[in-house]
C-alpha cells in the first residue's frame, strides 16, 4: 500500500489552544505524524512524500477569497502589529454583513471556532497535507492500486467551501474525491469514522449527488461540532438522499452499538451507491483513552474496523488521516486498522 507523507506537514505546530477554560498545549500537533511514522517502521511500510499540488485546483473545493486569506493570514497578523499564532478573538454578530478587511476581523470571518492557530508555517502544511491526499487518489486510479494512505496533517473534515476550524484548514478528504472524480470516477463515497462529524465535507457536497457523505461520530447534541451532523441532515436539492449522519451515544463501544451502526451504514448506504472509489477519512480519537474522547474504541476495534471495511466495501479505498489525539498509541491504532484491512480483503 502506498503512503504519503511530506516533512513539511511537521512545521505546523501552534503555541496552544483553550481548553476547558485554560490554555494548553495543542492536542494537534507534530507528535502525532511522528507517532505514525515510528509504527509505520516498525511495520516495515515506507512514505513518500507527494507530488506538489497545482495550486489552481485548491479551487475544486474552496473559495478563491478564502484561499487567499489562508495564504497570507500569518504574514498579514505580524505586519499589524500582532505576534505569535493568528487566532481570531471575535465572531460576525448575527445580522452583520459587511465582509471586514482587517486581518483581526477577517479572522473572524474565515473561523467557525478558536483552536485553530495559524502559524508561519501553517498555509505550506495544509498545502503538503491536502497534496498527500491527492496523490492517494491519482494513487488509485493511475496505477489501479486497491488502497492508498495519505498521512494527512493538518486534518481536513471540518474545513468547508470557506471556513476553518476543528484544527482543520484545507479538506483533504473532498479534494481527494475531486481529484477521483476528475479522474474519471462516476460515484465517490467518502465515509468518515473519526469521532467529531465531518461539517466540513457535508457541507461541500451537501447539494450533489455525485458524491455520498457518510459520517459516525458522538452525536452533535453532547460533542464538537455541536450545530450539524444530526440524523435528520440527508442532503439537499439534488443531493437529497446523498448524505448520512450517525449519531452515537457517550462511551459507545465497539459491540455495544458501533459496528452495528458501521455495518448498517455500509450495507444500507455506501454499498447501494455502488461508489468508483471509496474514500475514509479516518480519525483515529474514538479510541477509549483518547484525551478528547467521547466514544470508546479499542485497539483490536480498529482492526475490527479496519476487516469490516475490507470485506463489505469492494472498491479501490483511500484512508485519509484525520483526528486521533492519543500521540503514544496513535501510530499502533492506524496499524491496527491497515492489518485488519488487509486480512480482511
Ligand atoms: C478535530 B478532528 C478542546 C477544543 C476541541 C474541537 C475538536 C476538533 C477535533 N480544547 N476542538 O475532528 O479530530
Ligand atoms: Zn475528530
Amino acid at each position: 500500500m502506498k503512503v504519503f507523507f511530506d516533512p513539511d506537514q511537521l512545521q505546523h505546530a501552534g503555541q496552544g489552544e483553550l481548553s476547558r477554560g485554560r490554555l494548553i498545549p495543542c492536542y494537534e500537533n507534530p507528535e502525532r505524524s511522528r507517532s505514525i511514522l515510528r509504527a509505520l517502521e516498525q511495520g516495515k511500510l515506507d512514505s513518500e512524500p507527494p507530488p506538489p499540488l497545482d495550486p489552481g485546483f485548491l479551487a475544486s473545493v474552496h473559495s478563491p477569497d478564502y484561499l487567499e486569506f489562508l495564504a497570507s493570514a500569518h504574514e498579514d497578523w505580524l505586519a499589524t502589529g500582532h505576534e505569535g499564532d493568528a487566532l481570531p478573538f471575535a465572531f460576525r454578530p448575527p445580522g452583520d454583513s459587511r465582509v471586514p478587511t482587517a486581518i483581526a476581523g477577517r479572522l473572524a470571518e474565515y473561523a467557525f471556532a478558536v483552536d485553530s492557530p495559524i502559524t508561519a508555517h501553517t498555509w505550506r502544511a495544509a498545502l503538503a497535507s491536502a497534496a498527500c491526499a491527492v496523490a492517494g487518489a491519482k494513487e488509485l486510479r493511475g496505477s489501479g492500486s486497491e488502497a492508498a494512505l495519505a498521512l494527512s496533517r493538518p486534518p481536513g473534515h471540518h474545513a468547508s467551501t470557506r471556513n476553518y476550524g476543528g484544527y482543520c484548514y484545507l479538506n483533504n478528504a473532498a479534494l481527494a474525491a475531486e481529484q477521483l472524480l476528475q479522474d474519471g470516477c462516476r460515484r465517490v463515497a467518502i465515509l468518515d469514522v473519526d469521532e467529531h462529524h465531518g461539517n466540513g465535507t457535508q457541507e461541500i457536497f451537501y447539494r450533489r449527488p455525485d458524491v455520498l457523505t457518510v459520517s459516525l461520530h458522538a452525536d452533535p447534541e453532547y460533542a464538537f461540532p455541536y450545530f450539524i451532523g444530526f440524523a435528520e441532515e440527508c442532503g439537499e436539492a439534488e443531493g437529497h438522499g446523498f448524505n448520512r449522519n450517525v449519531p452515537l451515544p457517550r462511551r459507545s463501544t465497539w459491540t455495544g452499538g458501533y459496528e452495528a451502526a458501521l455495518v448498517d451504514a455500509l450495507t444500507q448506504t455506501v454499498v447501494p451507491f455502488e461508489p468508483d472509489a471509496l474514500v475514509v477519512a479516518l480519525g483515529l480519537d474514538a479510541y477509549a483513552a483518547d484525551p478528547l474522547a467521547y466514544l470508546a474504541l479499542e485497539t483490536e476495534d480498529f482492526r475490527a474496523l479496519g476487516s469490516t471495511l475490507a470485506s463489505r466495501c469492494p472498491f479501490p479505498t483511500l484512508f485519509v488521516l484525520e483526528g486521533g489525539y492519543h500521540v503514544e498509541d496513535l501510530g499502533r491504532n492506524l496499524m491496527a486498522v491497515l492489518d485488519g484491512w488487509r486480512a480482511g480483503r
